[in-house]
């Protein structure tokens, strides 16, 4: 099946790119871990603290743009207590990075290391993160490959920034978590994880539910859900025209629908954790 397919190819594509990151690692000075601003904790990759070791750190939180600011915020502060954190609007307009360079000077510091103006940094995370469109931004130009498709940047060499320091022009690549159902559909929503890995439906009525949650009118204007209980998915279908034969509601389609929309923004900006929300421990509120 197709679905397997591509998800053989990931996994492939992980297994090199987890390779060549153990080996690009003891050149680097600071690792950029990058993830999304709309799941700060389901985005951060599980096995990047063991990778790096005592290396420094900064937190980005990409795409802050399509995240509610005063979750944001609250998450900035929550990340801050152990590691410099940054939340930053990478796609459009020019991105104000000086929060970036501040918190890479300061993760330095604290480590006691070289001189900020020698440094070098490498953007980490999972699929989808925004690493290829943060390195775009921080070196100015158009050097990392952006795209859907991972594995698109070959070779590697060090982008000198305009504000010192060197960035490697690889993004290193981790795998996402898939065990827990809490995290796994936050990681499909987030695009982390692709519909071969997770069962497309279920997540789609999973963020239809905590959308329902957080913000009913998004449901109402776009799908004419008003005040209605769960399960939503089968009304989305209804509502858009997403029918089979017979007129039974495609689900299916519905969740691939509904996937493209998220991604459009046209249901609003939604974060889909809160720092408080103990997810991984599986009692993370409405639709977990
Ligand atoms: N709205 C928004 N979109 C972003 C941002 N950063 C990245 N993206 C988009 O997210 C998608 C994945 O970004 P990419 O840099 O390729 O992620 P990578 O897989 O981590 O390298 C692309 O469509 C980007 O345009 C951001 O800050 N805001
Ligand atoms: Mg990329």
């Amino acid at each position: 099946m197709a679905d397997e397919g591509a998800a053989g190819v990931l996994a492939g594509h992980m297994v090199r790119a987890t390779r060549l990151l153990r080996q690009l690692l003891p050149s680097v000075d600071v690792a950029w871990e990058v993830a999304d601003a709309r799941a700060p904790r389901a985005s951060r990759a599980p096995g990047l603290a063991r990778l790096c070791g005592d290396k420094p750190r900064v937190v980005i939180l990409a795409k802050r743009d399509l995240a509610e600011s005063e979750v944001t915020t609250a998450w900035l502060a929550r990340l801050r207590r152990d590691t410099p954190a940054v939340a930053l609007a990478l796609s459009g307009g020019d991105p104000d990075l000086a929060p970036l360079w501040e918190a890479t000077a300061e993760a330095l510091r604290r480590s006691g290391r070289r001189a900020p103006d020698s440094w070098r940094a490498m953007a980490l995370g999972m699929p989808n993160t925004g690493k290829s469109t943060l390195l775009n931004r921080v070196s100015g130009g158009r050097h990392a490959a952006v795209g859907a498709v991972p594995g698109v940047t070959r070779g590697q060499q060090w982008i000198r920034l305009p504000s010192g320091g060197r960035v490697c022009d690889l993004p290193g690549v981790l795998p996402p978590r898939l065990g827990l159902w809490p995290v796994a559909w936050r990681l499909w929503a987030v695009g982390a994880i692709g519909p071969g890995q997770v069962d497309a439906e279920r997540a789609a009525e999973a963020l239809l539910e905590w959308i329902a949650q957080r913000s009913p009118r998004t449901l109402e204007a776009r799908y004419g859900l008003e005040s209605e209980s769960p399960p939503y998915l089968g009304r989305v279908a209804a509502a858009r025209g997403w029918l089979r034969a017979g007129g039974v509601p495609d689900t299916s389609r519905a969740a691939t629908g509904l996937l493209a929309d998220w991604r459009r923004g046209l249901l609003g900006c939604v974060s889909l954790e809160e720092p408080g929300e103990e997810v991984a421990g599986g009692s993370g509120g409405v639709a977990t």
